[in-house]
């Protein structure tokens, strides 16, 4: 036993020991030692004072240390904490509404976490199965593309192939990364009423991209899909590389185009790309829109195209996205197109100047498009349904009834112009389902289908027009015998037919799948395969604007004829969009086989090394297509879509009977759905 006094007693030089003074318990080793609180705080105080002062100058540096290091950590786990906290809630402020995620007292220290649980930075295992969360919106962050399933099988051409070999090795990347896209952001249900649409109008003033809670798993993306994508991408970088925020991409020219000045291709593109799951394309898209979209500009804009390009493109954007900048620029432009109506007839004018207010027909005329008239009303009703406003919708309706009452019909098919004055159609005599006609006939049905099938008025002219076409247009080519839909003019049957007439096949389907008759679908299925014969009877394996179909059968002829003022082709989207129809409504894979075709001849003669694809003047040279210099926003806005969609076996990836497709291929939902 050490004790002070005895060393101090033997004179040792050394003061710095410990001493440990044990009590007669201690010292004999038995137990019951006191401890009571009041012996303790004596026996410590006491050990304390018989340190020296150099140990107790340690022992109280030692704490003073340990206590600062306690609170630096703190303070840094309390900031990481509040780093992850934040970065979650704006990774979901872009998926839900913002209101719902405020928190009053954010978080400072990490929640209990049940054993397993896995709060790691992996939202591809939690994202496959989503909280069930009603309301919750989906966008592309949270969304994801799953490994392409390996017993797909992949009919290819070895330059797509390669293509796609990057697209995957590109998409490998992108998952080591976590960044997560996928086109799960519209398998949604839309948020539809079951009331007529007036009556409820400030309960909708929603999207309609509202999570249910039998969501389903996602189905993968195959390759064909992933094709598409790959294209997409390429045409997007060279609209980014060299037009970005104007109309159109000059993808030889590295330039670009402007029709209206108010970023065409991106606005046409956005809803694409959501349904492709291009997350980042989206995003920067999005800023864009957010920041440099402006519709106060002294422009004359064409009221149908800017209406089923822009109208359409934002509000199926907002539908799918849940985003309300969307809704706002969508309200803003239909205000702002809204003087198209002020005429005599209230049939409005081609044109619209929408910073100044103004509107005017074409200089030569003061006729309008029929077609253009009658193909505006799917997107105004829907942003009356949205703001409650009825103006918008009234306007459209207006001159549905006018157009219902009108004489000059032939069975249903309607000329091509319209009298702004008089409201009556000039022209008369000619009738086609090609251009200036054809989105009237694709309207009637749709509005039918958006409204809940309650509006007869849309039905009947819709039926009658059919029984139209088959009485006077139809006619079999020679060799094939393709059935065809030709024009009438003046009594006389002209075999001309416009590839805008593919649409057709698809309305006709759709249609049939909403209960019509059933020899609507019989007639679509002979008419698609026409339409693909434009395409399989060309050198480039790529339609021309028009043909004109053999009648009469002649040695080494085949059914299709082109003449030179034809022979180009705009990267058009009709045949793709009517494949995606039958495909959807049959399952019969030679409708995907024939698209897959399309894509991979849109690859060997449109696309452009650089960046981008081009139209075509000729279509018959695959040795000079005779590039032309210019990407339509419809290549993106429709003709990738529709193939994506044809490619894909998962019904809900815009499902039809809950989604209304406009004429430049924007999904918008129907009211009531079947
Ligand atoms: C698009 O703008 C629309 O599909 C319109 O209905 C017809 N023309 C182009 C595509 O060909």
């Amino acid at each position: 036993m050490y004790s002070g006094a005895a060393a101090a007693a033997a004179g040792s030089p050394r003061r710095d020991f410990i001493s440990v003074t044990l009590g007669p318990e201690e010292a004999a080793g038995i137990g019951g030692y006191n401890n009571s609180k009041a012996w303790r705080r004596r026996s410590c105080w006491r050990k304390w004072k018989q340190l020296s002062r150099l140990q107790r100058s340690v022992i109280l540096f030692l704490f003073a240390f340990l206590a600062v290091s306690g609170v630096i950590s703190f303070t840094g786990m309390g900031e990481t904490w509040k780093s992850i906290t934040n970065k979650s809630l704006d990774d979901q402020r872009t998926e839900q509404e913002i209101p719902r995620l405020k928190l009053a007292n954010p978080a400072v220290l990490p929640a209990p976490q049940k054993a397993g649980a896995n709060h790691g930075d992996y939202p591809e295992f939690s994202l496959q199965k989503p909280p069930k969360q009603p309301h919750v919106r989906r966008g592309p962050s949270n969304l994801q593309i799953k490994a392409p399933r390996r017993d797909m099988r992949l009919k290819t051409q070895h330059d797509t192939m390669r293509a796609v070999e990057e697209l995957v090795e590109a998409d490998k990347v992108e998952k080591t990364e976590k960044s997560i896209i996928s086109w799960r952001g519209a398998v949604i249900e839309p948020d539809q009423s079951t009331e007529p649409p007036s009556s409820k109008i400030m309960e909708l003033e929603k999207p309609s991209s509202v999570e249910t809670e039998d969501q389903k798993e996602p189905v993968p993306i195959n390759e064909r899909q992933l094709a598409v994508i790959e294209a997409f991408r390429h045409a997007w970088k060279g609209y980014k590389d060299f037009a970005w925020g104007h109309d159109e991409l000059k993808p030889l020219s590295k330039s670009y185009s402007e029709w209206f000045g108010l970023g065409l291709t991106l606005i046409d593109a956005l809803d694409t790309m959501w349904i492709l799951g291009l997350k980042e394309e989206f995003e920067e898209a999005r800023k864009w829109i957010a920041n440099d979209l402006v519709f106060d500009k002294n422009v004359d804009v064409n009221l149908f195209e800017s209406t089923i390009r822009i109208l359409g493109g934002l509000l199926s954007t907002y539908h799918l996205s849940g985003d309300s900048l969307f809704l706002e620029k969508a309200k803003d432009i239909g205000n702002r197109l809204m003087p198209a109506f002020r005429t005599p007839s209230k049939i409005p004018y081609s044109d619209v100047n929408i910073g100044r207010g103004t509107a005017h027909p074409p200089r030569w005329t003061s006729d309008s498009t029929v077609a253009e008239v009658t193909s505006i009303q799917l997107e105004f009703r829907e942003l009356s349904r949205l703001t409650g406003d009825e103006k918008f919708r009234k306007a459209v309706d207006e001159v549905m009834k006018h157009v219902h009452i009108l004489s000059g019909k032939n069975d249903g098919l309607v000329p091509m112009f319209i009298n702004t004055n008089s409201g009556q159609f000039t022209h008369l005599g000619v009738y086609t389902l090609g251009a200036r006609a054809d989105s009237y006939y694709e309207y009637l049905l749709k509005q039918w289908i958006q409204g809940g099938k309650k509006e007869n008025e849309l039905l009947e002219d819709y039926m009658r027009a059919i029984e139209g076409v088959k009485k006077h247009l139809l006619q079999r080519s020679e060799p094939k015998k393709l059935t065809f839909v030709g024009e009438l003019a003046h009594g006389h049957f002209s075999a001309k037919m416009d590839h805008l007439v593919c649409f057709l096949p698809g309305t006709l389907a759709l249609g049939a799948h909403n209960g019509l008759a059933a020899d609507h679908m019989k007639l679509a299925e002979t008419l698609i395969e026409t339409c693909y014969q434009m395409y399989a009877q060309v050198e480039t394996g790529l339609s021309p604007e028009i043909v004109h179909f053999n009648l009469h059968a002649q040695k080494g002829h085949k059914d299709v004829e082109i003449k030179p003022a034809d022979r180009h082709n705009l990267l058009r989207p009709e045949t793709v969009e009517s494949l995606f129809y039958m495909y959807r409504f049959t399952g019969d894979k030679k409708y995907q086989d024939w698209g897959w075709e399309i894509l991979q001849n849109f690859n060997r003669y449109t696309r452009v090394p650089t960046g981008g694809y081009t139209s075509i003047n000729n279509v018959q040279n695959p040795s000079n297509p005779e590039p032309r210099d210019k990407m339509e926003s419809f290549f993106l806005g429709e003709t990738l879509k529709y193939m994506f969609l044809l490619f894909s076996d998962d019904i809900d990836l815009i499902n039809l009977d809950k989604y209304v497709f406009n004429t430049e291929a924007h999904p918008l939902p129907i009211w009531v759905p079947a």
